[in-house]
């Protein structure tokens, strides 16, 4: 099963696992594609309805994805009656909100983003242990449940650490202490929580992949038909930042570095996310083993570096606006990232054709962007009640 099988990262994995022989059986309930209407701002690729991604998918291969449409946070009944009636092997979760500005616009978007997450998560782990089955989870984390730095090399979820404990010192190794830079960010720690209760209680198998910033649009599965194609985000809520960069590059736009450009985070292609979850799924943790926790990142990036990187390209000009977050102006980043590639990930570099793919897209589809989405105008401190005008009265079913 994979839930969120519909999104930017769900789908063309989807496509990856049907490609490599397993049998995939797609839930999502369309929420991002509602909050593409919500916001006004449709992926800059044309993406085609999931029938019709099914149907084509099916016209091209042979090979069927099933789909079951379910609302995972809030039709827990509908869900775990699926997990039943499938008996999946394994699980992979990307069924969350997960954009950090569109988590922050609001009260009512961080309530949802708070309700939608560790609802969906929950409620997949009582599912599993209501109906019995000894399915392995795959859950997407981020590298953003480690806060980024603080100067040493961010281990892979655990940390030992020795404790004055009077005659002599204890070690133990703990989950890393959290330290999320925004609400969606927040949910992911939790998370973390709610996966070493169920392991520890119910001995649920579970994988979290600890994410960098996904960059890329196309994997080999997408690129196949047109009507295959995956989505791109380039707008200031959903739209990631290297994506962004070399969108706004194709179009003319200035290149938007958030205050110095100093912020220093972890990358990966969407052609390694696929593989990665798909090495993660074909070598599951033991029975009675703990989370098992991988950083699912290849290289480590400043970003005023990366906008130099595609200014040089492209001629594109680079404009320092101001920081919408409330995040370190500079930071160092180290991070182990040994566990995939000993499981056999051949990472791919930031190089440029990879990056010459990508402007050529937003080339492609320059017309259906929309100038005035570009900028980023969630603020993680909200100005006083009355200055905020509506921005609290967004219609979210529920709040
Ligand atoms: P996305 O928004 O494109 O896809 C998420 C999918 O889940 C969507 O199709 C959405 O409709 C579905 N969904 C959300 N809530 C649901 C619910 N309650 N029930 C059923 N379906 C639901 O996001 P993405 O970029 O594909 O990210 C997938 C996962 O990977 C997320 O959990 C995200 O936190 C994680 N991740 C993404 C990135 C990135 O750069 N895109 C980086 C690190 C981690
Ligand atoms: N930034 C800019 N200019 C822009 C957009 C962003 O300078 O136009 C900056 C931001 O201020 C931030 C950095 O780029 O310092 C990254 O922002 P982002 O939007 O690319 O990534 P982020 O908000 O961290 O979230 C994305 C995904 C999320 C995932 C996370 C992985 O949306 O789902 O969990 O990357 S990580 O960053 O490693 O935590």
């Amino acid at each position: 099963m994979v839930l969120g099988g519909d999104g930017f990262c769900g789908w063309p994995t989807s496509l990856h696992l049907s490609a490599a022989g397993h049998d995939v059986f797609i839930v999502d309930n369309f929420a991002r594609r509602d909050a593409d209407a919500e916001l006004g701002a449709e992926s800059l690729t044309p993406i085609e309805p999931l029938d019709v991604r099914r149907e084509v998918w099916r016209e091209l291969t042979g090979n069927e994805l099933g789909f079951r449409r379910i609302d995972v946070a809030h039709e827990y009944d509908e869900l775990r009656d699926l997990v039943d009636e499938l008996r999946p092997d394994a699980v992979v979760h990307f069924a969350e909100q997960r954009a950090a500005p569109y988590s922050m616009k609001s009260a009512a978007h961080k309530r949802y983003t708070v309700d939608n997450n560790t609802n969906a998560t929950h409620n997949l782990l009582a599912a599993l242990v209501e109906t019995g089955v000894d399915a392995h989870v795959a859950h997407l984390g981020t590298m953003g449940v480690y806060g980024y730095g603080g100067g040493l090399r961010i281990p892979e979820g655990y940390l030992r650490v020795r404790v004055d404990n009077g005659d002599a010192d204890v070690e133990r190794e703990i989950l890393f202490p959290p330290d999320p830079g925004s609400v969606y960010h927040m949910t992911k720690t939790i998370d973390q929580l709610v996966f070493a209760f169920y392991n520890k209680n119910d001995g649920v198998r579970v994988t979290d992949l600890h994410q960098g910033i996904v960059w890329g649009t196309q994997t080999p599965e997408t690129a196949l038909d047109d009507r295959l194609i995956n989505r791109f985000d380039y707008d200031g809520d959903y739209g990631t930042v290297l994506n962004r960069f070399l969108m706004q590059a194709a179009i003319g736009y200035p290149l938007t570095v958030h205050g110095t450009g100093g912020q220093t985070r972890a990358f990966i292609h969407i052609r390694d996310t696929v593989r990665c979850v798909q090495l993660a799924l074909e070598h599951p943790p033991q029975h009675g083993e703990r989370v098992r926790i991988f950083n699912q990142m290849t290289e480590v990036h400043r970003l005023i570096e990366l906008a130099e990187l595609v200014s040089r390209l492209t001629g594109a000009q680079i404009e320092f606006v101001d920081n919408p977050r409330k995040e370190a102006f500079e930071n160092d980043l180290l991070v182990e990232n040994r566990s995939l590639l000993d499981l056999g990930l051949n990472p791919i570099r930031l190089e440029d054709s990879l990056m010459q793919e990508v402007s050529a897209i937003a080339l492609r589809f320059r017309d259906r962007c929309d100038l005035d989405k570009i900028p980023c105008r969630s603020r993680w401190v909200q100005e006083p009640r009355e200055a905020v005008g509506t921005a609290d009265s967004f219609d979210l079913p529920g709040f």
